[in-house]
């Protein structure tokens, strides 16, 4: 008889500790129940498992208890015969018990993969060991290396699962003993080789591709080391993994495996796996709002932007890749044609990237339409504005749209700095009235930052939430301050960049040490990006920040030094290269206007206090704002810079990463 097994723990049929005594328990009946030949485990709910629990692996987490790894082993020791039928999601800890099965069948929709890397992790529990042995090694490190999910139609090709069941797998909740046999022998069938017989993956051996000579092997692993960053760079998990796959190769499969567990036991314990283990949950946390009603989002099925800018063709771009039509409104013809010209050439690269057929490209291109006049938006369910960054031209806009659109419309402002509660009190729609503030570029930065005035209502922001995540943008939740959260933390931020460089520190010298603690890039680098006439112009609003207050910014702009889009700002940049090039020009500037204000120079200050101090700034913006009110919780903050600007995920966020220096201080 075939014993069905079903994964059944909502919302994902996580494999906690708790959880996984109870699977452990049937399966042990199974095994010792003499009229069960095969047993079959299957998933409810169209899901078959998101894994062991990331709730469980606290600091301390305690492995002797029982957990995936013991009904794995319970399974690897059966002579019965032992099917993994995935119908949806099979990732971690779930697919590496499908792979101590003898057999794996999968319906098209289904998705398998070993993300484990993604949260500092390895797989823990036989997949270092297994995977290797049962598709082509190559192909199996690099899997785990990039926790990627491969497709059915994929794991088929690989050798991952031995056949595609088509939808008879979705009814197998209430046929469980006709469908999963038929499912088994459908395997038994296809293959033609008679009954299903015991088949462990641990007893294959790791096969090298025939062309490949003996040191591949050592080459192999020698580049797999080299193609992922230093351990200290968020490496550590990637550079573990390879161990365990080599362990593979040279162990017999009960070391390899001790290997593997020991790896994975030390990582548990990492300073980077706790930094992203906290942002996998940081992240789940966002749209959860304490003392929001319930209240039922809209269904956005029309959007309008109003100007066709940088900024206004990307959050229309945005909205097409989400299949929803939207209408630019830019009065000036130029500004169309350039906007077109922008939309035209992203479709194609994504085109000839592989990433897009013709078709939906086709498809995508004619859901972004144009128009010079204000009356195309008044259908639309949406309506967002990306004009100039300045109070005036805001209002006019509004003034033109409120009485214009529908009224269920609602009406959004894409500024980085300014007041929306201002904007929203000239319409008459303040409850459907907010702030949605993109990052440029905005069909590329994942960063949303939803601003709440103070009448916006919460269907409204149900629906922005809602229109984030078909967007496939990360949303957070932001109080209507000046700069909201990520911005105003920038500028504290870059201040004290600049009072580094004003102390003599070359600004070169800056970037250099903030990448070296793992920023994406520079603050002067990435003040060229965004362009320091921005920032000028934010300044000149706001004299009570300090950074207005330095003179650097008014000297750069006056000299039309405004970064890469003039060939020179904080560095210079050969004719159409975005390369930043050092430049003497600019420390001899911050040195004359150093003297003048007599700063005391400090130029040979190490790496270290050089990001101690500028991330130090940046902790103490942020622990302001949490006292404002301004952001939600720590791990809002901290996913607002892992997103918007390239913080690395490995130290967790600002917040997070100033209570661990904290802890370990
Ligand atoms: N553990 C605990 N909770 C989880 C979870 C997990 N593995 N996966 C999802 N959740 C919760 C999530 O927090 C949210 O909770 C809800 O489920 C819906 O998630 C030994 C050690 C499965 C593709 O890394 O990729 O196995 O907010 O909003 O967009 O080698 O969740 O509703 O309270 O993301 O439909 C490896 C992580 C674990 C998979 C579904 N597995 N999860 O996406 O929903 S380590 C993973 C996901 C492991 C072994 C190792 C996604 C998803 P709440 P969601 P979704």
């Amino acid at each position: 008889m075939n014993k069905v097994i079903t994964l059944d723990n909502p919302p994902v049929n996580a494999l906690s500790f708790k959880y996984s005594e109870k699977i452990l328990k049937e399966i042990e009946d199974a095994e010792n129940d003499p009229s069960v030949t095969s047993v079959t485990v299957t998933g409810a709910n169209g899901f078959f498992s998101a894994g062991v629990d990331v709730n469980d692996f606290q600091k301390d987490w305690d492995p002797s208890g029982t957990t995936v790894r013991d009904i794995i082993e319970t399974i690897e020791r059966s002579d019965k015969v032992f099917v993994a039928a995935i119908d949806g999601v099979a990732l971690g800890g779930a697919l590496e018990l499908a792979l101590a099965c003898d057999r794996r069948v999968a319906t098209p929709r289904s998705k398998l993969g070993l993300p484990e890397i993604k949260l500092g992790l390895i797989p823990g529990a036989g997949g270092t060991q297994r995977l290797p042995r049962l598709i082509p090694p190559q192909e199996a490190l690099q899997m785990m290396l990039k926790g990627e999910t491969v497709s059915a139609e994929r794991a088929l090709e690989l050798g991952l699962i031995d056949e595609v069941i088509p939808d008879v797998m979705v009814s197998v909740s209430n046929h469980p003993e006709h469908v999963i046999l038929s499912s088994a022998s459908s395997v038994r069938e296809s293959k033609g080789e008679g009954p299903l017989k015991k088949r462990r993956v641990s007893e294959m051996r790791v096969q090298l591709p025939a062309t490949a000579q003996a040191f591949a092997l050592p080459y192999i692993i020698a580049e797999a080391h080299k193609s992922v960053p230093p351990e200290e760079n968020g490496g550590l998990a990637a550079h573990k993994l390879i161990d365990a796959v080599q362990a593979a190769f040279e162990l017999p499969f009960p070391r390899g495996l001790a290997r593997e567990y020991r790896l994975f036991d030390e990582l548990v314990a990492s300073a980077p796996s706790l930094a992203l283990r906290h942002l996998f949950f940081a992240e789940r946390e966002l749209s959860k709002i304490p003392g929001l009603p319930p209240a039922e989002p809209l269904e956005i099925k029309t959007a309008g932007v109003v100007g066709g800018g940088t900024m206004g063709t990307g959050i229309a771009i945005t909205f097409a890749n989400a299949g929803i039509p939207v209408t630019i409104v830019e009065p000036n013809a130029d500004q169309i044609g350039k906007s077109r010209q922008t939309i035209f050439g992203m479709f194609m690269h994504q085109v000839k990237r592989g990433r897009l057929t013709q078709e939906e490209a086709w498809k995508r291109g004619q859901s972004i339409a144009f128009s010079e006049d204000y009356a195309a938006l008044a259908d639309c369910d949406l309506v967002i504005e990306a004009v100039f960054e300045n109070m005036a031209v805001k209002k006019e806009v509004f003034g033109k749209l409120d009485p214009l659109v529908k009224p269920g419309a609602i009406l959004a402002s894409n500024t980085s700095t300014l007041d929306i509660d201002e904007m929203a009190a000239i319409t008459k729609r303040p409850e459907q009235f907010l702030g949605l503030h993109f990052f440029a570029p905005a069909n590329i930065m994942k960063l949303l930052e939803i601003v709440r005035g103070k009448a916006t209502s919460a269907q409204t922001l149900a629906t922005a939430f809602k229109l984030a995540k078909k967007l496939r943008k990360v949303a957070v939740l932001s109080a209507n301050a000046f700069g909201f959260i990520g911005n105003r933390m920038f500028f504290e931020y870059t201040r004290e960049a600049v009072a580094l460089a004003e102390e003599g520190v070359p600004p070169a010298r800056i970037d250099v040490a903030m990448k070296k603690f793992g920023m994406a890039m520079g603050p002067f680098a990435t003040f060229d990006l965004s362009g320091i006439d921005v920032f000028w112009h934010v300044a000149q609003g706001r004299p009570d920040l300090e950074l207005a207050r330095t003179p650097i910014l008014d000297r750069l702009y006056e000299q039309e030094r405004l970064g890469q889009k003039t060939g020179k700002g904080f560095y210079k940049y050969a004719e159409g290269s975005r390369e930043a090039i050092r430049d003497k020009e600019i420390e001899q500037l911050f040195a004359e206007l150093a003297k003048k204000a007599g700063v005391k120079q400090n130029p040979d200050v190490s790496d270290e206090e050089i990001a101690s101090r500028i991330i130090g700034a940046l902790i103490m913006s942020g622990e302001e704002i949490l006292r404002d009110g301004v952001a939600l919780r720590p791990g809002d903050i901290d996913i607002v810079w892992i997103y918007g600007y390239g913080f690395p995920p490995y130290r967790g966020g600002p917040m997070f990463y100033s209570q661990e220096a904290l802890a370990h201080a």
